[in-house]
C-alpha cells in the first residue's frame, strides 16, 4: 500500500516584490513535482478570471478608481472565493502552489497607509499555508526586468514601503504559527539555480502532510 495515501496535500504559498521571480518559480515547482509523480496545481492571486478577479484586474491597470478599502476587501473575497477549492484539493493528496496570498494583499494595503490590524483581518481563517517561501531580490535587478513599471504599485517607493510590510508580516506569521511557516529564499543567480534551492527547501512536505489543514491567524 502506498504510505502517502493517508495524507493531504501541502499548500506552498510563493510571496515577494515585484519582478522577483515567483510566477516563474511556481511553474517550476509544479512541472517538477508532476515530473516526480505527484498531483499539483498551481492558484495564481488575483485571479483575474472571477467576476471579482475582474474589478481587481481593471483597478490594477488603472482603468478603474476604487477607496483603498474597498479594493482591500475585493481582493480578500477573491481568496474566499477559491478558499473551498484549495480545501477540496489538499484533502485529496494534491499540492497546491499559490501565486501570492494573503500576506500581499496586507503588504500592499499597509504600504498605502491602511491600519495593519485591518489588513490582516478580512483574511482570517483562511487556509494556512504549510510554508510560504518569501523571494528576495536587490530593487535594482527587479526594475530591471521585463514589463516592470506597467501596474499600478510598480514604483520604487511603493515597493520599498511594500518590503518594510512584508517584514512585519512575516514576524506574524512566525509568532502565530511557528519559525517553520515562513522561509526566506535568495532569488538572485539563474532560474535553474533559484528552482534548485528552492526544490531544497520544500523537502518533504512535497510528499503529503499527516496534520489538519491550519487556518490562517487563527
Ligand atoms: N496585490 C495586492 O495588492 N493585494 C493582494 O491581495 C494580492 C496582490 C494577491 C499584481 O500581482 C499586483 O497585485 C501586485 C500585488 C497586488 N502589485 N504589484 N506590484 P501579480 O502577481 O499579478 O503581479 P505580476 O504581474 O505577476 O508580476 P510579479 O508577480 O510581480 O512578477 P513575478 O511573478 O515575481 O516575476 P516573474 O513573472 O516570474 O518574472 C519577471 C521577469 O523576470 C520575467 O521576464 C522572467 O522571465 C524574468 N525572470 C524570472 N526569474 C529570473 C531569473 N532567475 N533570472 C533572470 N530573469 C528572471
Ligand atoms: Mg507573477
Amino acid at each position: 500500500s502506498d504510505p502517502s495515501s493517508s495524507r493531504r496535500g501541502a499548500f506552498i504559498v510563493f510571496e515577494g516584490l515585484d519582478r522577483c521571480g515567483k510566477s516563474t518559480q511556481v511553474s517550476k515547482l509544479v512541472e517538477r513535482l508532476e515530473r516526480e509523480g505527484r498531483k499539483a496545481r498551481l492558484q495564481k492571486f488575483p485571479d483575474r478570471t472571477t467576476a471579482i478577479g475582474k474589478m481587481i484586474d481593471a483597478y490594477l491597470q488603472s482603468k478603474a478608481e476604487m477607496d483603498d478599502h474597498a479594493i482591500h476587501l475585493l481582493f480578500s473575497a477573491n481568496r474566499w472565493e477559491c478558499a473551498a477549492a484549495i480545501k477540496k484539493d489538499l484533502e485529496s493528496g494534491i499540492t497546491v502552489i499559490a501565486d501570492r496570498y494573503a500576506f500581499s494583499g496586507i503588504a500592499f494595503s499597509a504600504a498605502k497607509g491602511l491600519p495593519f490590524d485591518f489588513c490582516l483581518q478580512p483574511d482570517t481563517s483562511l487556509p494556512l499555508p504549510d510554508l510560504t517561501l518569501y523571494l528576495t531580490l536587490p530593487q535594482e535587478v527587479a526594475s530591471q526586468r521585463s514589463q516592470f513599471g506597467e501596474e499600478r504599485y510598480e514604483t520604487i517607493s511603493m515597493q520599498q514601503a511594500t518590503r518594510e510590510q512584508f517584514a512585519l508580516v512575516a514576524q506574524q506569521v512566525t509568532s502565530r504559527h511557528g519559525e517553520s511557516k515562513w522561509t526566506q529564499v535568495d532569488a538572485s543567480g539563474t532560474i535553474e539555480q533559484v528552482a534548485d534551492r528552492i526544490w531544497g527547501l520544500v523537502g518533504e512536505i512535497a510528499d503529503g502532510i499527516e496534520g489538519d489543514i491550519g487556518r490562517l491567524w487563527v
